[in-house]
């Protein structure tokens, strides 16, 4: 079985990524905090521009000691406010994990401290049901959050405890789970349902891997039995609650089950439906207990839900969910570029879901995924100075159109400093903030490393030692010392946008190496050398003609970077360009200096549209074409200067 390698036995010390893991050290991590402790200076956006949301401060932590009894007042904010609390504590794990700093350090334990005195004695804890709302404990799973919250706490307990060995957190991990163990699972005296956000099957499983706990696999596996084996669960605990005299509190969705991705058991999903966060959670956690028990159903089930995301309802970006209604996927191909939502929280649960699938059958089209989500629809979730972030990650905006169409409301055209549904920009900090997993996977049963990211960094693990020097992605070149005291195999992944691969092993040359799979090579490591060439070129790409949002256009990538087009790098409104295949394939790269430092920019000579400035039709019209250069940049880079016009798909010649 392939196994996650501790993040502290990876280094790394590339110019890209090492960039962001400093940046989300010395800047998001301690902002994130100011905020969660009501930081005054935060301007908190109503995302949707809905009102019910509370928006002047977060509140998050002063939630946790108003339920310890320590601060008077009420709770304030989403139901689901103390994940933002959780996935931050996630984030500070993994960051102490390769960069130790007493005072954060100090900082966090008395975050765990806080979390252990709002816990009950029971093991429960949810700072809105304990404050606000007792009498609908575990009475609302549909939209309560509970064990979703639950969920979090224990994926940032079993982080932390990995990190620092606090016992306070594992003490709390143990009783929460305890604690769900006394209140769920199939005896009559317990609740036959699942939490309408699935999340909890992760951090059951999360502890069971640190712990061995059979009792945390059970729930598990319990929860993902449970659910949808009655579809009408939810509905009648809407009907118990009002029959109670009890609010309901339930957003109004057409099809709650299909929305709760609860309208069928998980072993017997076929496609990708519902909310999008909702369902790449549960679809991570399937993936991820086939691990432990080998449920061959329940693999079935992944591999199909996966292949109906990638081959059907993946933006190019890695982006998913293609409706603000309900944050959702909809049909297949429907993917369009402007009222899509693709949370960055969707994008992160679709590379968690890469990684366990990749974990049970190696293979690159996961990390091909892995790869276009982080450097892509993950990285664009957070401004370059760490402190700002998008909810949603369109591939295409005009100001006029999302300043005055209200089914745009929800499209922002800057990144805001925080939300009152805050769960983007914490998940982006434990996420990036870890990205060192996805470098390297071990399969120690078969002495087996893959080699999944080209990345300055070492690796070292047991008795094997890699050093990975390239400047990637400024160059094309990577060296590979290797070395190990028993033999071992590398699986280098040769991605499928490179060509002309050249790879030397020890002075043995390998031409023509082919892409998109892994190259082998089994021998003893003695200080080895693997030098690796290739060769990466600007790529047209055009999406499948049932897309029709794409119909009729290209888009641009170069190397694993999509790249877009903003209107402050181009002359002429974006919408007249007409690129054509051999235009972008004869595009230059340009490293330019500009407000947002190093960029490397792709200037592409193509043509424009005349245009009917005056008149909104214009009648059997002599359209013109005029030569004009294009100049695009990094998806993830747009919207840093400012806010303007963006365009990732062009029109075609
Ligand atoms: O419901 C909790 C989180 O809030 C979801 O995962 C996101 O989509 C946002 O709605
Ligand atoms: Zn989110």
């Amino acid at each position: 079985m392939l196994k996650e390698i501790p993040l502290k036995q990876i280094q790394i010390s590339d110019d890209f990524w090492s960039f962001y893991i400093n940046t989300i050290k010395e800047k998001t991590i301690p902002y994130q905090y100011s905020v969660l402790d009501n930081s005054p200076y935060v301007n908190i956006e109503n995302e949707n521009k809905k009102d019910y949301f509370e928006k002047d401060k977060s509140n998050a932590l002063e939630n946790f000691r108003v339920a310890a009894g320590i601060s008077d007042g009420g709770h304030y904010g989403m139901i689901f406010q103390d994940s933002d609390v959780y996935k931050w504590l996630e984030a500070v794990a993994y960051s102490l994990q390769v960069n130790p700093d007493r005072k954060l350090q100090a900082v966090a334990d008395e975050v765990v401290n806080l979390i252990s005195a709002a816990q009950t004695d029971d093991g429960y804890i949810n700072t809105y049901f304990q404050v606000k709302e007792p009498r609908l404990k575990y009475r609302m799973l549909y939209s309560g959050h509970e064990l979703y919250c639950m969920g979090h706490l224990l994926e940032a307990l079993v982080a932390y405890y990995e990190t620092t060995q606090n016992t306070a957190a594992l003490n709390i991990a143990q009783k929460v789970v305890n604690h769900i163990d006394s209140v769920f699972g199939y005896e009559e005296n317990k609740i036959h349902g699942s939490d309408g956000h699935p999340e909890i099957e992760l951090g059951l499983i999360k502890f069971y891997e640190l712990t061995k706990d059979e009792k945390a696999l059970k729930l598990a596996e319990f929860f993902l039995d449970i659910r949808g084996k009655n579809t009408e669960f939810y509905k009648e605990e809407m009907a118990r609650n009002e029959k109670d005299g009890l609010p309901i509190k339930m957003i109004k969705v057409p099809h709650l089950e299909t929305y709760l991705v609860a309208h069928k058991q998980p072993k017997d999903m076929t496609e990708a439906v519902g909310h999008a966060v909702r369902m790449l959670y549960l679809a991570a956690s399937m993936a991820r207990i086939v691990h432990h028990n080998s449920d061959s159903e329940m693999y079935v089930a992944c591999k199909a839900i996966w292949d109906n995301i990638v081959h059907k309802k993946m933006y190019i970006t890695g982006g998913v969910g293609s409706t603000t209604d309900g944050e959702a996927f909809t049909g297949d191909y429907d993917l369009p570029n402007d009222i899509m939502y693709c949370e960055t929280c969707a994008s992160i649960a679709l590379a968690y879901f890469a990684y366990d699938m990749f974990k049970i059958q190696p293979d690159t089209e996961y990390i091909d995924v892995i790869e276009r989500t982080l450097y892509n629809g993950i990285l664009s979730g957070a401004s370059l100075d760490g402190i700002h972030f998008f909810y949603v990650n369109p591939l295409e905006v005009h100001g006029n159109i999302n300043d005055s169409n209200p089914d745009h409301g929800h499209v922002k055209r800057v990144r805001p400093q925080w939300y009152s549904c805050a769960c983007c920009p914490p998940n982006f900090a434990r996420t990036i903030g870890s990205v060192q997993r996805y470098i390297y996977t071990i399969d120690e049963e078969n002495k087996t490393v893959y080699l999944n990211l080209f990345a300055k960094s070492r690796l070292k693990y047991g008795d094997i030692d890699i050093i990975q020097d390239t400047d990637f992605p400024g160059s094309n070149s990577i060296h590979y010392t290797v070395s190990s005291n028993s033999p071992y195999i590398l699986k280098i992944r040769i991605p499928y946008w490179c060509s002309n691969v050249k790879i030397t092993v020890d002075g043995e040359t390998f031409d023509n190496v082919k892409n998109n799979c892994y190259f082998e090579i089994g021998k003893e490591w003695n200080n080895s050398r693997i030098a690796i060439t290739f060769d990466t070129h600007v790529m047209a790409v055009k999406a499948n003609s049932k897309v029709i949002a794409d119909a009729n256009r290209l888009a641009v990538q170069y190397g694993p970077f999509v790249y877009c087009a903003e209107q402050i790098d181009n002359e002429h409104p974006l919408s007249r360009y007409r690129v054509s295949n051999d235009d972008i394939r004869s595009a230059v790269i340009a490293v330019e200096n500009c407000d947002i430092g190093t960029v490397p920019f792709i200037k592409i000579d193509t043509t424009v549209e005349s245009s009917e400035e005056n008149s909104l039709y214009t009648y059997n019209p002599q359209i013109e074409y005029t030569t004009a250069k294009l100049k695009m940049l990094p998806y993830y880079t747009w919207a840093n200067r400012g806010s303007d016009d963006m365009m990732v798909w062009l029109h075609q010649k």
